[in-house]
């Protein structure tokens, strides 16, 4: 039977590089984005190579999302994969001078919005059973903080967490998942980020040789194709460039300020 698959965010940048590389493989694909006219266009595209329903909703609008997964036609009645790839960073100033839309635009994205898409799609992934597999994408945000990062870092260390805690619960099931924590990786991710400010972004990447999305799908294409023994529990991934920094010291001061 041709695999299933189920991509959040599939766009831009890693949902959208993601659809291209399954669909080379022959799965089936049901994309989802908020821009209608971007994923018709990869959807018409992918058509003539497999079977792809583009869904055009917004991750946090758990209605929505419940409302487009329970009208799924039959034919995707079990899926074999899931990447909750939906998801964004605003920003980043410190905490103290942020705006609190914007947090809750993470925190209902990130958290909340892969919070409904899995629970929603759990009962046709174990119905599936062994060798389904499900990757959130998490972030090396999640596992160390930088300046800037708070609510952003804050919501993929619930997506690490939370993808850890499914495995405990799906024991038994055959439903693998595993939290994937790129770091510096080169998409809209960071115009997004800085507000569709072209010289921000090309700040961050500057000389860096960032992580591609295709590097991306790569990964997550031999994540999914272990065999159906075999948990990848957790994957951080950083360009070779990429590193960790000192910490942070104010000196000449006692009491810090
Ligand atoms: P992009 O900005 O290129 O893609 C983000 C995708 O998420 C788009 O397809 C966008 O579609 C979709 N999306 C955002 N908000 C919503 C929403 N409310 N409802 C539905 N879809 C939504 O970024 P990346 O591909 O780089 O990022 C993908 C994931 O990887 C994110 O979760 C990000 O946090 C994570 N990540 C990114 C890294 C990077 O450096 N780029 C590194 C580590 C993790 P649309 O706007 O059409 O709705
Ligand atoms: C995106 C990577 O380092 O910008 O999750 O937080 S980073």
């Amino acid at each position: 039977m041709t695999p299933t698959l189920f991509i959040t965010g599939a766009t831009s940048g890693f949902g959208e590089a993601c659809a291209r590389r399954f669909a080379a493989a022959g799965w089936s694909l049901i994309l989802t984005g908020r821009r209608e006219e971007r994923l018709h266009s990869l959807a018409d595209e992918l058509s003539a190579q497999t079977d792809v329903l583009p869904l055009v909703v917004d991750v946090r609008d758990r209605l929505a999302m419940q409302e487009a997964i329970l009208s799924l036609p039959p034919r995707f009645s079990t899926l074999r994969g899931l990447i909750n790839n939906a998801g964004l960073a605003l920003g980043t100033s410190p905490a103290q001078d942020c705006n609190l839309d914007d947090w809750d635009t993470m925190v209902d994205t990130n958290i909340k919005g892969l919070m409904y898409t899995t629970r929603l799609l759990l009962p046709r992934l174990i119905a599936h059973g062994a060798g389904a597999s499900i990757v959130n994408l998490g972030s090396i945000a999640g596992n160390w903080p930088y300046p800037g990062s708070h609510v952003y870092g804050a919501s993929k260390a619930f997506v690490r967490q939370f993808s850890l805690s499914l495995r405990c619960d799906l024991q038994g099931t055959g439903v693998r998942v595993t939290n994937l924590e790129p770091g510096l990786c080169e998409s809209e991710f960071s115009l997004v980020r800085f507000s569709g400010d072209q010289s921000k972004y090309d700040a961050v990447y500057a000389g860096a040789n960032p992580i591609q999305p295709t590097d991306i799908a790569e990964t997550i294409f031999w994540v999914f194709n272990q065999p159906a023994h075999i948990n990848i529990n957790s994957l951080e991934l950083m360009p070779i460039t990429q590193s960790w920094n000192n910490f942070a010291i104010t000196r000449g001061s006692a009491n810090g300020v």
